[in-house]
């Protein structure tokens, strides 16, 4: 499948890992938005919101807690930072393969939604 996620959970492409187990993959993204700006994903391919099943209820519920415990261990926590997922072109989506943001080290400006 032509998926750069994929290509980084198969190690195609490196990516700087910061947590990792069986299910779910954490790395920093390569064009930071933020000082702290990790970006979460499942090792399974789910293009984005709009293909999630009700059978990855766990695996979305990981996605969420993998991002809390990514935040703690890098300092953020305390601060404060901000999850996003992107839906859709509308939603600046751009890589479809279903992945949380994790963005602080910072006052985040932007929306306040
Ligand atoms: P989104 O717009 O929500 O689809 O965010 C996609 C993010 O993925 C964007 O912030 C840049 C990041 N990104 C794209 N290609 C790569 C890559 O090859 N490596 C890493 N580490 N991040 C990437």
């Amino acid at each position: 499948m032509d998926c750069i996620f994929c290509k980084i959970v198969n190690g195609d492409i490196p990516s700087q890992k910061v947590f990792e187990n069986d299910r779910v993959l954490a790395f920093r993204d390569i064009q930071p938005a933020a000082p702290t700006h990790v970006l979460v994903i499942p090792k399974k391919h789910i293009a984005s919101m709009n293909e999630a099943q009700d059978e990855d209820a766990e695996l979305l519920g990981e996605l969420l807690l993998t991002a809390k415990k990514v935040a703690a261990e890098l300092g953020i926590a305390e601060s404060g930072y901000r999850l996003v997922n992107n839906v859709g072109p509308n939603g600046g989506q751009v890589v479809y393969h279903i992945h949380v943001h994790i963005l602080g080290g910072e006052k985040l400006g932007g929306l306040n939604v």
